[in-house]
């Protein structure tokens, strides 16, 4: 089929809403423009601090000599955006500026070596910010999508799945009922556990836990059992097909990981997720060979030596890699090609603390990698499309890319001052969740 211009699209009205006309004829002109100019250089790097929504979201600015040619990357690390920022103007903007703008893996290879220790969240999230941007300057240079640049599509769009949770268990499926009736296929059910500082549910007030402490409390045993309920109640009152989701979020022992992966397999899961830490991964070896229940894992990834196991062995289903975290899309498509090898899906972190930037590479992922299996979403509310114009497009549960080169956003950098961070007495950090007695919980 002949590739429509994008003038052409602009037209037929296909990409209407989506980015502002005079924004698409200016990309247009700058494809035009840079198509046989001799490679575009790194001129200039900026970081954009902004919290539109609940969470502070960092995108990165690459600018390049060409006229009108830049892009942008997502960096986000809520917990320590303070810390993202720095790492990309004290370290990376001296180190790249007056380099190349189109030898990407040469970029990215050359900024994860130049701080000798690696593989850690702070820094390669400064490396996505680079390294996304400059796959939007190759695809606003090609006047090309990014997933384009990856092969094109496997799929006409992106089946995702939302979050239903609640303080009680009915809540949750009448939320799962109303997100059913909205054309999701796929949902994820969270609910509260009574005087506990729970995962994703809503807490109870009023219910007070004995404890030794003055912390949010959390006690997995409850937990557990809470949940079974919850999920025993969705099936007797959603029925089969409904395709439920749940995330563990590291919160239980590894042996508990064990035993709550077999009793929830009655419940067909289309996956569980984050049954145990990090540190416990190889707990997966028991877990895969007692059950079958689908397992995802992967958002607190930050190392090759956490999820390369994990898909050599087949130990998981699904790769849930928070791209920022693993150092951009440059990784993360090698890690997608490496994962349909042995077999395992991706379903790539999408929560509300990735920026639209980032879930426009998670979607142009989705689209191009043979091995897609589900993509978390997150509502782009309208001050993030205040800020963030040419998000990805929910319809029916599927998520829609647009056809504008690159990632298809525009960052509108007024608009993002107006929401700058905001005051926290742990600057975003989170604080701390304690058992009963007093012990520290992951969370
Ligand atoms: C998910 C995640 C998130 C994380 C959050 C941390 O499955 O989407 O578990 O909810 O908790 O991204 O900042
Ligand atoms: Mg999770």
């Amino acid at each position: 089929m002949k590739r429509r211009s994008l003038l052409g699209m602009i037209a037929s009205g296909a990409l209407a809403g989506v980015v502002s006309k005079r924004e698409l004829a200016a990309q247009e002109k700058v494809a035009r423009a840079t198509r046989g100019m001799p490679s575009p250089k790194i001129k200039d790097i900026s970081v954009i601090n902004t919290q539109p929504g609940g969470v502070r979201l960092t995108v990165v600015k690459v600018t390049t000599d060409q006229d009108g040619l830049y892009g942008y990357g997502c960096a986000t690390f809520t917990q320590r955006a303070d810390l993202v920022g720095p790492a990309v103007e004290r370290y990376l903007k001296p180190f790249l500026v007056g380099k190349p703008a189109d030898r990407i893996d040469d970029i990215w290879q050359a900024c994860y070596n130049s701080s000798y220790w690696r593989n850690g969240p702070v820094l390669n999230n400064a490396i996505s910010g680079v390294d996304q941007a400059l796959w939007d300057i190759k695809g606003r240079q090609a006047g090309l999508p990014v997933y384009q640049l990856l092969g094109g599509k496997c799929r006409e769009a992106v089946d995702t799945y939302t979050h239903a949770s609640g303080a009680e268990i009915p809540q949750v499926i009448d939320r799962v009922k109303e997100f059913m009736s909205r054309g999701f296929r796929h949902v994820r059910v969270q609910v509260g556990i009574p005087g506990m500082s729970g995962y994703g549910g809503r807490g109870q007030s009023g219910v007070v836990v004995k404890k030794l402490h003055d912390s949010p409390v959390y006690e997995p045993a409850p937990y557990i059992r809470r949940t079974l309920k919850l999920l025993e109640e969705c099936r007797k009152q959603l029925g089969d097909e409904i395709e439920l989701l749940h995330d563990v979020h590291e919160r239980i022992s590894p042996i508990q990981a064990v035993k709550f992966c077999k009793d929830v397999e009655q419940f067909n899961l289309f996956f569980l997720e984050d049954p145990v830490s990090p540190e416990d991964i190889a707990y997966f070896r028991q877990i895969r060979s007692q059950c079958a229940t689908p397992l995802a894992m992967g958002e607190l990834f930050n190392s090759p030596h956490e999820w390369t196991p994990l898909i050599a062995e087949r130990l998981i289903d699904y790769i849930r890699i928070h791209v920022s975290q693993a150092g951009g899309l440059t990784p993360c498509r090698k890690i997608a090609a490496f994962a349909e090898l042995f077999g395992v899906k991706t379903a790539w972190h999408g929560p509300a603390d990735v920026s639209p930037v980032g879930h426009a590479a998670n979607v142009a992922l989705d689209l191009a990698c043979y091995n897609f299996g589900i993509q978390e979403y997150s509502p782009f509310t309208e001050r993030l499309q205040e800020v963030f114009s040419g998000c990805p497009v929910m319809k029916d549960g599927y998520l829609w890319a647009n056809e504008a080169p690159g990632w298809g956003i525009e960052v509108n950098e007024a608009a993002a001052k107006k929401y700058p961070f905001r005051e926290h007495p742990l600057n975003a950090g989170w604080g701390e969740i304690r058992r009963m007695d007093g012990t520290i919980i992951k969370q």
